[in-house]
């Protein structure tokens, strides 16, 4: 029997215009481009035959709802953070939403199709624990509130490759005031949402669901630490954590946690997602530092995406000691690096 395959060049026109899904579309179209191997990932992240993952993108496209924050962007850019530093040009941005790691839609690169499953509205985020009173906020009501600027940043992944994006978005700090956190306060703790039903990779049980991420409360006051909504002058794109992740560019990739829906202040420090799931090989801080190895790798040099195989070194704190290494000052006896 011939089955009719649907293509991405096949795909409905008003699947793929609204300015929301801009980055899926061109991801979508360099995925295909790049041939059966894409193909066959679609089909691994759970789809029965290449047809069928397919169709499932498609009918994802096509229900994509518009964000509403579209409006919102562009912003300013800060001139403090206003570019990733000497040779560390802007990553193309069909490489930075479309090469991602989102465990929560799949444990490979290659799901930005499938995070277009994500719900980002309603969304509510909750700041509770010690503070003086929890509450819980609409996403809307608080990028309202929030002074929204741009950054460039680089990112570090602990499995050394890199990028260098404008993130748009807003200090952390500002969050923190807005919680009130109490003077027993010493972490925070920060909770992705969970929906299984949309999300096929937090079906997979034997990682510790839902990521978890957290600061000392030092480190969160940081003029460094950023919330992102936005990226490349546009809102957060589902793949990369709309509607708000982490930006902390000088400590490895996966303490950058997406789509937050808790912040909870708390007196004892929170166990992350990848401590929980390996504690020899991912640790609380996990600082970038050339020097100091992965269990399994080297992370002297690092390789930024779209470079082809160039690697570059990589610097202590990812660069930005200056702005970070007091946070560490007595500390030295931990486990900082890794
Ligand atoms: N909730 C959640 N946040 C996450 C991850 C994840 O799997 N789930 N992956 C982390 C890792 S390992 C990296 S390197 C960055 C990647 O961000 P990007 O896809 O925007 O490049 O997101 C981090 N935040
Ligand atoms: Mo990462």
């Amino acid at each position: 029997m011939l089955l009719k395959r649907l293509k991405g060049w096949e795909l409905p026109e008003r699947a793929v215009t609204s300015e929301s899904v801009f980055h899926n579309r061109r991801a979508l179209l360099k995925g295909l481009a790049a041939g059966p191997m894409i193909l066959s990932a679609a089909a691994l992240a759970g789809c029965s035959d290449e047809a069928s993952a397919e169709a499932d993108a498609a009918k994802q496209l096509a229900s994509v709802e518009p964000d509403p924050s579209s409006h919102l962007y562009p912003v300013k850019r800060n001139p403090a953070f206003a570019d990733g530093g000497p040779d560390r040009p802007i990553t193309d941005p069909d490489l930075a939403t479309s090469y991602n790691n989102f465990y929560e839609f799949g444990s490979h690169k290659n799901i930005s199709r499938a995070a277009q499953a994500l719900k980002i509205r309603p969304w509510t985020v909750t700041l509770d624990g010690e503070v003086a009173q929890p509450k819980t906020i609409d996403i809307d009501d608080l990028l309202d509130q929030m002074p929204l600027e741009e950054r460039v940043y680089r990112l570090r992944c602990v499995e050394a490759w890199s990028m260098v994006v404008p993130w748009s978005g807003f200090p952390l700090s500002a969050l923190v005031k807005l919680a009130e956190p109490l003077s027993s306060a010493k972490y925070i703790r920060m909770e992705t949402f969970m929906d299984p039903d949309n999300a096929k990779g937090q079906k997979q049980h034997w990682y510790p669901w839902p990521y978890i991420e957290g600061l000392s409360i030092e480190e969160a006051m940081n003029d460094l630490a950023f919330i992102a909504t936005g990226i490349y002058g546009k809102p957060m794109p589902r793949q990369n954590g709309a509607p708000l992740r982490l930006a902390v560019p000088w400590k490895y990739g996966f303490k950058s946690t997406k789509s937050i829906v808790r912040f909870t202040f708390t007196s004892e420090r929170p166990v992350s997602f990848w401590e929980e799931l390996q504690k020899s090989e991912y640790g609380f801080w996990a600082n970038v530092n050339p020097e100091v190895p992965h269990a399994r790798w080297s992370q002297a040099s690092e390789r930024p995406l779209g470079g082809g195989n160039e690697r570059i070194p990589t610097l202590l704190y990812n660069g930005y000691a200056e702005q970070v290494a007091g946070l560490y000052k007595g500390m030295e006896g931990e486990r900082l690096f890794t």
